[in-house]
C-alpha cells in the first residue's frame, strides 16, 4: 500500500494562526461582552492552550484563576452560552480576512487532490468554528471526515479524535500522514499509531516533538523556503514526493 493514502490535518495553529489573534481575541470580546473583567494576555494565553476546547479553558481558567467570580447556576450552562457567544465573534473575525492560511498549506492540499489523495480533519476546536476557517479559505467538501470538537468524549492529548477519523476513513494508522502544531496534538495522534509533521508556531516553538516525523516552522513554499528543525532536509518546501519519504519502514510505497 502507498503511503500516504490520507493526509489528517489539525485545524487551529497547523491550518493557520488561528489561536493568538483569532480564538482569544474571540474569547476576550465574549468576556467583555458578559461583563466579565477577564483578559487574556498573549503570553497567559500560551499556558491556556494546554487545556484543549474552548469550553474546558474558560472552565478551567474560572475554577483555578478567578475561583471567586460568582456564575449563575448551572455554571455548564453558563460557560456553554459563553462559547456560543465567543465563536459568533471567532466567524466574524475570519470573515475579516484577518487571518490567512499558513505557508504551504493550500499547495500541499491542492497537490493531494489532484492525485485524489484522501483528505480529513481532526481538530479539537468546536465544529462551526473549524468550518468557518474551512469556508473561509479551502471548501469544507474536500475533506471526506471533519471531526471536531465534542463529537468524542476526550479531547487531545488523548487519541480519541484520531481513532475516530481513521475509522470513518476506514484505514490503518499505518496509511496516514498528519499534520499538527502542538504538543497535544502530537501526543494524541502518536498514540493512535500515525507518523506527525509539526509545523512549530510561535506558541509551540521548543516543545517537545521527538516523537514528530518531521518539524519545521512551516510547510514552505518555493518562494518562502522552511526551517527544518527535526528530522532529514529533502527540499525547501514540504510535498507529498517527501511525505512519501517519511513512510519508510512501512515497506515500500
Ligand atoms: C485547538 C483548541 C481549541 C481552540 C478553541 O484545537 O484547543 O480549543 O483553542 O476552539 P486544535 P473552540 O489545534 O486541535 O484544532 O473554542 O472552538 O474549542
Ligand atoms: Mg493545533
Amino acid at each position: 500500500m502507498s503511503f500516504p493514502q490520507a493526509l489528517i490535518f489539525d485545524v487551529d495553529g497547523t491550518l493557520a494562526e488561528t489561536e493568538r489573534d483569532g480564538h482569544r481575541v474571540a474569547f476576550n470580546a465574549a468576556f467583555a461582552e458578559a461583563g466579565l473583567d477577564w483578559e487574556w494576555s498573549i503570553t497567559e494565553y500560551r499556558d491556556l492552550l494546554a487545556i484543549g476546547g474552548g469550553k474546558e479553558r474558560i472552565h478551567y481558567y474560572w475554577q483555578t484563576v478567578k475561583a471567586d467570580t460568582p456564575i449563575p447556576d448551572p455554571p455548564e450552562a453558563f460557560i456553554a452560552r459563553l462559547h456560543r457567544h465567543k465563536s459568533e465573534h471567532y466567524g466574524k473575525l475570519l470573515a475579516t480576512g484577518k487571518i490567512q492560511l499558513r505557508p504551504g498549506v493550500r499547495r500541499l492540499i491542492t497537490e493531494a487532490r489532484a492525485l485524489g489523495m484522501r483528505l480529513a480533519i481532526a481538530t479539537t476546536s468546536a465544529l462551526p468554528n473549524a468550518l468557518a476557517l474551512l469556508e473561509n479559505h479551502l471548501d469544507p467538501a474536500w475533506f471526506e471526515v471533519i471531526a471536531a470538537g465534542d463529537i468524542v468524549r476526550r479531547k487531545k492529548p488523548a487519541p480519541d479524535i484520531y481513532r475516530y477519523v481513521l475509522q470513518a476513513l476506514d484505514l490503518p494508522p499505518t496509511a496516514c500522514l498528519v499534520l499538527e502544531d502542538s504538543a497535544p496534538g502530537l501526543t494524541a495522534a502518536t498514540a493512535a499509531g500515525l507518523k506527525t509533521v509539526i509545523t512549530e508556531n510561535d506558541y509551540t516553538h521548543g516543545d517537545d516533538f521527538r516523537a514528530a516525523v518531521l518539524v519545521v516552522n512551516h510547510l514552505g513554499e518555493p518562494d518562502q523556503p522552511l526551517a527544518v528543525r527535526q528530522g532529514k532536509a529533502l527540499g525547501s518546501y514540504f510535498d507529498l514526493a517527501w511525505a512519501k519519504t517519511l513512510g519508510k519502514n512501512y515497506g515500500p510505497g
